[in-house]
């Protein structure tokens, strides 16, 4: 294959997106003879970002995915569509609650569609997909396969495009697909997942039923509801307290929690969707609440949030790879399986499903497979989620700070017993809130060891703050963490939108640490 340009590349995507009996992508060194350091089978973030550091470190790399671009899910189906839309929310969210108010004009909720935003992004999408081909290509210098389906034959042997590939180790990196909803009706119209729904929407919905608790069902429940679709969410258990959610401290839950009720979403917690019912296209659900009684909730689409599975069930049939009970294969902390030369990485190995881990799961194993002892301990890490707000957390809880610790203190923005009354946080993201409707200006904390004034835990609800806390986890997880005094030394950009820094100084001269 030819180095394409940017250009070249969307339309040689979008051809084969088009059109499902287009022809393989092969971009080869010596018609892809010889022997690949790696195989890295699937080439979304884990596949795509270990090959490249595998590359960049002298070896060969080839990745395969049978999709006509690199990138894998998240530009195509997840992150970036979730980021489209919780931006969007976001936006509408403010010209809803300031409609006809100040410079805002009165809020036409008939301009706000779900079904546009989806084309806007389907129609933009091979964009990416083009950037990461030609970065791979050109940029990278990495071998790859499109377009095609990849079937691992032994630990050393991958076949794809009708030709028969050869490699020292191979790196399983095939993603996650949506858990089914094993109940009546979930077969119907209208029955959506992230995925099903920039694929195949095809019509304007108006009333929602989100199944699950976690991040899909709070962001796009959000979205859904931002747009004026009437959205309920139906979770076994709280709504942000799942098991896919660790350290969600419980005032931010409750913030965000309320926010969403504020706005109009019905939020059913201790329940489950037993049936879904329709002729064709969905028209309701039954749902069973904790007290064993049934409702039934008119909605013309469902999306099920309930989580991923990983998607391992070939490549650990093909190789005898040990897996977890969700499927996960089984790796150690250098993502070795159980057979000798395979590594796994990025979602097939199971939770957290996040890019973070992905990336760096492939870039472990390139590192292992090219004679480094290189470990990844992905057991902590921030964490992010959108209501219509950008809520974002890393470290401890309150709650869990408090079990584990005897002298906690507790920074807070608004001070406890002070929410509603004045415009705090006055922050950036949330300023024209904080002026004109305090009660919606966000809420932060952190939280202290007073013992070793370590900072245990920085949680933030607002706008803005999220690329600072890929730096306070940093900071968090050194040895030697950070205190609150080194905190207060830092020099922050005020009028910023955490502030954290500002406000451990006033407490960092007090030898008996005390909440603020
Ligand atoms: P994938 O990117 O899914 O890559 C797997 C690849 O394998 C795919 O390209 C696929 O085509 C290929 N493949 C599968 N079978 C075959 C086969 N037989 N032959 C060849 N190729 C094959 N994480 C974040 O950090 N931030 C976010 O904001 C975020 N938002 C998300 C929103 C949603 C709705 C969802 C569902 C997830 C989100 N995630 C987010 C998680 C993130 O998208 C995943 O963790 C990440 O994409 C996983 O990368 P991966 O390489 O493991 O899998
Ligand atoms: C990002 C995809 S959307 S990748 O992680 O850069 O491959």
């Amino acid at each position: 294959m030819p180095e394409l340009d940017v250009v070249g590349w969307r339309s040689a995507i979008q051809a084969a997106i088009d059109r499902p009996d287009s022809t393989p992508i092969l971009n080869l060194k010596d018609d892809g003879g010889g022997i690949y350091d790696a195989i890295f089978v699937g080439g979304g973030a884990a596949g795509r970002f270990g090959g490249s550091y595998l590359r960049a470190m002298g070896g060969r790399a080839l990745i395969i995915d049978r999709w006509p671009f690199l990138g894998g899910s998240c530009p195509h189906q997840a992150c970036v569509p979730h980021h489209l839309f919780s931006e969007a929310a976001a936006e509408l969210d403010r010209a809803r609650w300031f409609s006809d108010e100040l410079f805002f004009g009165p809020f036409d909720e008939s301009r706000a569609s779900i079904l546009e935003l989806v084309g806007l992004f389907r129609a933009g999408r091979a964009s990416a997909h083009a950037f990461m081909n030609w970065q791979t290509q050109v940029q990278l210098d990495v071998e790859f396969v499109l377009n095609a389906e990849a079937d691992i034959v032994d630990a050393n042997t991958v076949e794809a495009a009708g030709r028969t590939f050869e490699a020292r180790n191979l790196v399983v990196a095939l993603g996650a697909f949506q858990r089914p909803l094993l109940i009546p009706g979930a077969g119907l119209g209208g029955v959506h997942d992230w995925a099903t729904l920039v694929e195949d929407l095809d019509y304007e919905p108006t009333r929602c039923v989100a199944i699950g608790g976690g991040k899909t069902a709070v962001e796009y429940g959000s979205f859904f509801q931002a747009t004026g679709c009437e959205t309920t969410i139906v979770s076994r258990s709280p709504v942000m307290r799942t098991r896919s959610l660790h350290h969600v401290d419980e005032d931010i839950r409750r913030y965000v929690v309320d926010g969403m009720r504020a706005r109009g979403m019905t939020l059913l917690e201790g329940a489950s969707v037993t049936e879904i019912h329709g002729a064709g296209r969905v028209e309701g659900v039954t749902v069973h609440h904790a007290d064993g009684s049934l409702e039934t909730v008119a909605c013309d689409m469902v999306l099920n949030c309930t989580g991923e599975l990983p998607n391992s069930a070939e490549a650990a049939r093909a190789l005898a790879l040990a897996t977890g009970p969700d499927g996960e294969i089984l790796v150690d902390d250098r993502m070795r399986t159980s057979v000798e030369g395979v590594y796994a990485a990025g979602d097939v190995i199971g939770a957290p499903m996040e890019m973070f881990k992905a990336r760096k799961c492939g870039m472990t194993a390139a590192r292992n497979i090219m004679g480094e002892d290189h470990t990844f301990d992905f057991s902590q890490y921030p964490d992010f989620l959108h209501s219509t707000y950008e809520v974002t957390w890393v470290g401890l809880s309150e709650e869990e700070a408090r079990e584990r610790y005897d002298d906690i203190a507790v920074i807070r923005m608004p001070p406890r017993g002070l929410e509603g009354d004045i415009p705090l946080p006055c922050a950036e993201g949330t300023m024209l809130y904080a002026f004109a409707k305090p009660e919606l200006s966000g809420l932060q904390k952190c939280v202290i060891d007073g013992a070793t004034r370590r900072v245990l835990g920085f949680h933030h609800v607002g706008y803005g703050a999220k690329d600072a806390f890929q730096y306070l986890d940093h900071l968090l997880r050194r040895p030697d963490g950070l205190t609150v005094d080194e905190l207060g030394e830092m020099n922050e950009l005020f009028l910023n939108p955490e502030h954290f820094i500002q406000l451990s100084r006033l407490r960092a001269g007090r030898r008996e640490l005390v909440d603020l």
